[in-house]
């Protein structure tokens, strides 16, 4: 072990320091096993100590699957040297339909072996043993190089696979400390970290949560990141004061009714979103009231004008014509479909105004064309122009970065849809395990007969499961 640990950490698959984590925590450790691959004698070395502890175990197994990717090359080793029929899962098979999900001969009902470099929260094994049993394999152990000691192991056993590890992230921590390669003083901050940053096995647990397994920021210390853009700042400020990441989608055709909804339940919303031309009696003395009734109650305004034409005409949409969005409302929205000169043309106007935009990275509706590659470059024109854009319309979260919001229509308390395509999630679904920051109600609300009381319910509702969410390593 005392070799092994002088490798690993010669290797740099262990790194001490300060490093960044896509949550916005800083981690004092770094562990990265996808580097052996470079160094063949460390390769077949953790491959042989993955087979021996299967041996020293006596687990019984007709196939071996590793998780990919790292553990791909070291379940090939194992089985090509031990003569044991092997199994791949494919990763990217979800968006592609047609393509299976295992290649290799499946024999129903055999038991299959699962092998991981490291576990965190076991979402990553959980995941491909998701799989394997769906193809009527039976899937009850893994073995895993390092086990991180977050919590992986009891939620892995919780769901039938018991864990074996070569060894544990503080048995390595210690050798090295021996050796005199790490300090105790980071012994001690990685073991804090480590403490801190365990997840417990909870009805909460979806694949998507554990993989989210360190600490998140709450939206107080969000607000405070350098370089959010302002009106994100602002938002999360107010959600903050107000307890409310609850936005009214305020689809109303009459002025009064939306100045009356604006006025009552003002202080439960952090935003109300209008379709300005739904209303059948818009006057600009309309939005000036509504725009004083936001600042008085302290909700943001958001246009949900969806612009998707080229640069020059967005310009145009935005700021002048009957409605002058640019003029009263704090967000707007847009299309990726033309390219980022949407983008460029609504920030002209926009910018100057201390305005700001939201990308559709996903789409709430039946048959939704807005997934997979699109959604991945619709983050990618969201970072590429982050001084004007500042979080996402989607059914998830899109991107772990901790200034961008993700805002999620197509919720309800009922879960459902309409005859129309519209398919609705429930608050503690959308924050809860899918991430999102602040969920999007309308017919929800707008249909109860005390729509004051309906937007309390929501509000709590969505409250409570985001303090869940960044709760992670507590005791829920
Ligand atoms: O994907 C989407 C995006 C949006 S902005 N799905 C949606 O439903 N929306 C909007 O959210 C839609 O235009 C409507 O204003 C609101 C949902 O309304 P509800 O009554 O179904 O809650």
């Amino acid at each position: 072990m005392e070799i092994l640990a002088a490798e690993l950490y010669a290797a740099q698959a262990l790194r001490f320091g300060e490093f960044l984590l896509k949550s916005g925590l800083v981690s004092p450790v770094y562990v990265d096993l996808r580097v052996i691959v470079s160094h063949p004698a460390l390769l077949n070395k953790v491959a042989d100590l993955l087979f021996q502890t299967a041996k020293d175990v006596a687990i019984k197994y007709n196939t071996v699957c590793g998780v990919p990717y790292t553990a791909l090359p070291l379940a090939t080793i194992i089985c090509s040297t031990n003569k044991i029929p092997m199994l791949i899962r494919r990763k990217e098979a979800k968006d592609h339909g047609t393509k299976r999900l295992i290649e290799g001969t499946i024999n129903s009902g055999e038991s299959c072996l699962i092998i991981e470099d490291v576990v965190t929260s076991g979402s990553s094994v959980l995941e491909t043993a998701e799989v394997l049993r769906q193809e009527g394999l039976k899937v009850t152990d893994a073995i895993v190089l390092l086990d991180r000691e977050q919590g992986g192991k009891a939620i892995l056993a919780k769901n039938g696979i018991r864990l074996h590890s070569v060894c544990t992230l503080s048995e390595i921590l210690k050798i090295l400390e021996q050796q005199k390669k790490v300090t105790s003083e980071i012994v001690t901050r990685v073991e804090k970290f480590i403490q801190e940053n365990t997840i417990k096995p909870s009805e909460q647990n979806s694949i998507a949560s554990l993989k989210r397994v360190c600490k998140e920021m709450s939206f107080a210390a969000r607000a405070e990141l350098p370089g959010i853009h302002p009106v994100a700042r602002q938002l999360l400020r107010l959600m903050e004061k107000k307890q409310s990441n609850l936005c009214l989608s305020a689809d109303v055709t009459n002025s009064k009714e939306l100045l009356q909804l604006a006025t009552t339940l003002g202080p439960s919303i952090c935003i109300l979103k209008t379709h300005i031309d739904i209303l059948e009696d818009f006057t600009e003395k309309v939005v000036k009231e509504l725009r004083a009734l936001a600042d008085h109650h302290e909700f943001l305004i958001f246009e949900d004008r969806k612009f998707a034409d080229i640069g020059n005409t967005v310009k145009h949409q935005y700021q002048g014509g009957v409605f002058k969005i640019a003029s009263w409302s704090d967000i707007v929205n847009a299309h990726a479909v033309p390219g980022p000169g949407v983008v460029k043309g609504l920030k002209e106007v926009g910018s100057p105004l201390q305005r700001a935009c939201l990308l559709i990275g996903e789409m709430s509706s039946e048959g939704s064309l807005a997934v997979g590659d699109y959604t991945k470059a619709v983050v990618k024109m969201a970072e590429d122009h982050s001084d004007f854009v500042f979080g996402f319309i989607s059914s998830s979260r899109i991107v772990e970065k901790p200034e961008f919001l993700h805002l999620t229509p197509g919720v309800q308390m009922h879960v459902g849809g309409d005859n129309l395509g519209q398919k609705y999630l429930s608050p503690q679904e959308v924050i809860c395990k899918r991430g999102s920051d602040i969920i999007i109600v309308g017919r929800g609300i707008l249909s109860a007969s005390n729509r004051l009381d309906e937007a309390e319910a929501y509000r709590k509702l969505a409250w409570e499961s985001y303090l869940k969410r960044i709760d992670v390593s507590g005791q829920n």
